[in-house]
């Protein structure tokens, strides 16, 4: 039987990820970690403990404690926060990395880590970027990013620490909101959409980046993890990919949905980010060594994504346990434990360091 901590649990991947951890292989079995204790997660039966991933101290006390055999290392900064605070940026992902790996070589943890896209630069081919490719980051996350992948590369071949790794796209989700990246845009748009029918949007209508859906992320990470340990060839972080679409393309596909809606831009400091990121990436090394596939483009996207916020909208509270199940289960395996009562969640608890 698994145990396993996910740090950086209540961030915009972590609250999907635990749910369907919880699903899958009990709830009991997922401890969360959040970096400041929450009130509600105090009343919450589950297990979770307060954990700042630069304390190694206490991560290793978490892993003895629990018995803990796999991590999934969420906590972190993204792009526009890290540029704000480059310094906390650094040690957050960093620092909490060279951790969990540590801690994965001191215990024989499995680990999964997600990479980005942002360690691409000004100089990478921006058009079906390659697995292996000039990586020349320009934000201090890009920085982090490139870093912990060296550190990924090391720590599985010099200490046969079993981690595994994705340059993850913007990730699309409506249970969620993302918290303080450069492709938050194409999420704040569908809120602001239903809620206000106007949105302003911080990149250039061309603006043209990798993207993914909450459900493809999920599938792909647990994919991953669960891969014979033979078929993965990449150690650093391999390159995925679902959909590409441009800020004014996903305002189209909305206006299918909802005539009305209108879109101004007032490009910010984001923009030169986005600008130094690719389009499009080419993640034919992930499909072909351990069989990943996405299932959304642009227009089931849109599509779900607005189904889904409107139904929550309308009905407030409501939308967790019924989406994450119809979402993510049919694909995966052992719902052992779907009985088990998922604890509501309070989005307010969520970790301000989380992916
Ligand atoms: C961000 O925008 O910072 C993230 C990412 C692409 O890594 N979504």
């Amino acid at each position: 039987m698994k145990t396993i901590l996910v740090t950086g649990s209540r961030g915009q991947i972590g609250s999907d990820l635990v749910a369907v951890l919880r699903k899958c292989y009990g709830a009991t079995q997922v401890i969360e970690s959040v970096r400041e204790a929450a009130p509600r997660l105090e009343g919450n039966s589950l297990p979770y403990e307060v954990l700042d991933v630069t304390d190694k101290q206490r991560l290793q006390e978490i892993v003895e404690q629990y018995r803990i055999d796999t991590i999934y290392h969420l906590a972190g900064l993204l792009s526009a926060t890290g540029e704000q605070n480059p310094e906390l940026c650094w040690n957050a992902n960093v620092n909490g990395l060279k951790n969990v790996l540590e801690a994965a070589k001191s215990y024989q943890l499995k680990v999964f880590w997600p990479s980005s896209i942002a360690v691409f630069g000004p100089h990478t081919p921006k058009i079906d970027t390659p697995q292996i490719t000039v990586e020349d980051p320009s934000t201090i996350y890009g920085i982090t990013k490139v870093t912990g992948e060296l550190l990924c590369y090391y720590y599985a071949h010099r200490f046969n620490v079993d981690v595994r790794s994705l340059r993850l796209p913007g990730i699309i989700s409506y249970s969620s909101p993302p918290g303080g990246g450069t492709t938050d845009f194409a999420v704040e748009i569908f809120y602001a959409a239903l809620k206000h029918g106007t949105y302003t949007c911080f990149v250039r209508p061309e603006t043209r980046l990798p993207m993914m859906y909450m459900p493809d992320a999920i599938e792909a990470i647990l994919h991953l993890m669960e891969a014979d340990p033979a078929l993965i060839k990449v150690r650093s972080s391999y390159n995925i990919a679902a959909v590409s679409f441009s800020a004014e393309e996903l305002v189209a596909q909305i206006q299918k949905h909802l005539p009305e809606f209108t879109c101004q831009y007032a490009p910010d400091f984001r923009q030169a980010i986005a600008d130094s990121w690719p389009c499009a990436i080419d993640d034919s090394k992930a499909r072909a060594d351990w069989g990943w596939k996405h299932t959304y483009d642009l227009p089931a996207i849109v599509a779900d994504m607005l189904a889904r916020l409107e139904e929550r909208m309308t009905r407030p509270g409501q939308e967790s346990k019924a989406c994450r199940q119809s979402l993510f289960l049919t694909n995966h395996r052992g719902t052992e434990n779907s009985e088990e009562k998922e604890e509501e969640r309070d989005e307010s608890t969520r970790s301000k360091i989380s992916v």
